[in-house]
C-alpha cells in the first residue's frame, strides 16, 4: 500500500462554541452538585475530586437499569473528567497516520451484539431533535452525507492500542441536518434495546474526528465491530465507540453510560 500524504481534515467552526461550553460546565456542575448532595449522606470519601466522581457515578447509577456493581476507584480518571471537561477544543485534533501504520483490527467487548440480524431491518433513530419529532434512517440515507476517511489510533482503556482506518460520516453533518435545540449538552447513542449504551458531551460530538463509521480498514463493518454503523471516536477511549447505534438521542440530562456506570470516567478523554 502507497502512503498517501496525511492530511488534516477541516475545522469545524460552532456557532456559539463557547456558549455551548457554558452550558455543559453548568449542567456538569450541577451532576456534581447532586453529588455532594448525596455525599452530604453519609458517603465517606477523600477529596473533592473522589467526592465528584463518586456522587457522578451514584447518581448516573440511580438512572441505570444495570443491579449493583462494585465501584472501583480510578483516580487517574477521575481527575481526568474535570480536565476533559474544561479544556477540550474542538480544535484540537488527534494523529492521523499514514496507510502503512494500520495494524490488524481486533475486536473487543460485544455487549449489545449478535451475529444474527438483518442489515436491511436496521434503522437510526435520532430523538429530541430542534422542533421536529424523531427521524428515522436507513443506511443508505447515512451514506447521502459526504463520506470521511481517517487513519487514527483506537486506543483500549485495557491498555492496548490499534491503528485504524475509518470509512464514515460525520456526526456534525447529520446533526446540521437534524440539529439539536441550541445549548443542548449532551447527547446519548444506544444499540437497540439499549443493550450498550454512551453518554456524551455536545462538543465531542461536534468534533471534526466523531465520525459515524460504516467501514473499517476498506471494508464494511462485520458484525463483531459494530455492523451497520458505529461510532469512531479517536478523542475518547474505546469504550465510548459504541458499537451498533440504533437510538441517537439530544438531552439537557447527562445520560448513563454502560462503563461510567461500572466505575469508569464518564468522560472517557485522552
Ligand atoms: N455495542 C457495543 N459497543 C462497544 C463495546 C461493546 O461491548 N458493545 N465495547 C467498546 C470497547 S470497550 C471497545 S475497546 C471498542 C472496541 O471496538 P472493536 O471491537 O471494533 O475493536 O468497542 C466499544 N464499543
Ligand atoms: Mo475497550
Amino acid at each position: 500500500m502507497t502512503d498517501e500524504p496525511v492530511v488534516p481534515p477541516e475545522e469545524i467552526v460552532i456557532a456559539g462554541e463557547d456558549e455551548l461550553k457554558k452550558a455543559i460546565a453548568e449542567h456538569d456542575a450541577n451532576v456534581d452538585r447532586e453529588v455532594r448532595r448525596l455525599s452530604r449522606r453519609g458517603f465517606v470519601v477523600a477529596g473533592i475530586a473522589t467526592v465528584a466522581a463518586y456522587g457522578a457515578w451514584k447518581w448516573l447509577r440511580l438512572a441505570s437499569r444495570e443491579g449493583e456493581v462494585p465501584w472501583p476507584l480510578r483516580r487517574g480518571l477521575e481527575a481526568n473528567e474535570k480536565i476533559a471537561g474544561g479544556y477540550f477544543s474542538t480544535r484540537r485534533l488527534s494523529r492521523e497516520f499514514p496507510a502503512s501504520a494500520i495494524t490488524n483490527a481486533r475486536i473487543n467487548g460485544g455487549v449489545g451484539l449478535q451475529a444474527n440480524y438483518d442489515p436491511d431491518d436496521w434503522r437510526l433513530t435520532v430523538e429530541g431533535i430542534a422542533g421536529q419529532p424523531p427521524a428515522t434512517l436507513s443506511l443508505a440515507d447515512i451514506k447521502s452525507f459526504p463520506r470521511r476517511d481517517m487513519t487514527t489510533e483506537l486506543r483500549c482503556i485495557e491498555g492496548w492500542s490499534i491503528i485504524v482506518h475509518w470509512t464514515g460520516v460525520r456526526l456534525a453533518d447529520l446533526m446540521a441536518k437534524f440539529p439539536p435545540p441550541a445549548r443542548t449538552p449532551y447527547v446519548a447513542m444506544e444499540s437497540p434495546g439499549r443493550g450498550y449504551y454512551v453518554g456524551l458531551d455536545m462538543l465531542s460530538c461536534l468534533h471534526p474526528q466523531t465520525l459515524l463509521a460504516y467501514e473499517l480498514n476498506g471494508a464494511p463493518l462485520t458484525w463483531q465491530h459494530g455492523a451497520p454503523l458505529r461510532l469512531a471516536m479517536p478523542v475518547k477511549y474505546g469504550y465510548k465507540q459504541i458499537k451498533r447505534i440504533a437510538t441517537i438521542r439530544y438531552t439537557n440530562v447527562r445520560p448513563p453510560d454502560f462503563w461510567g456506570d461500572r466505575g469508569y470516567d464518564w468522560y472517557g478523554g485522552h
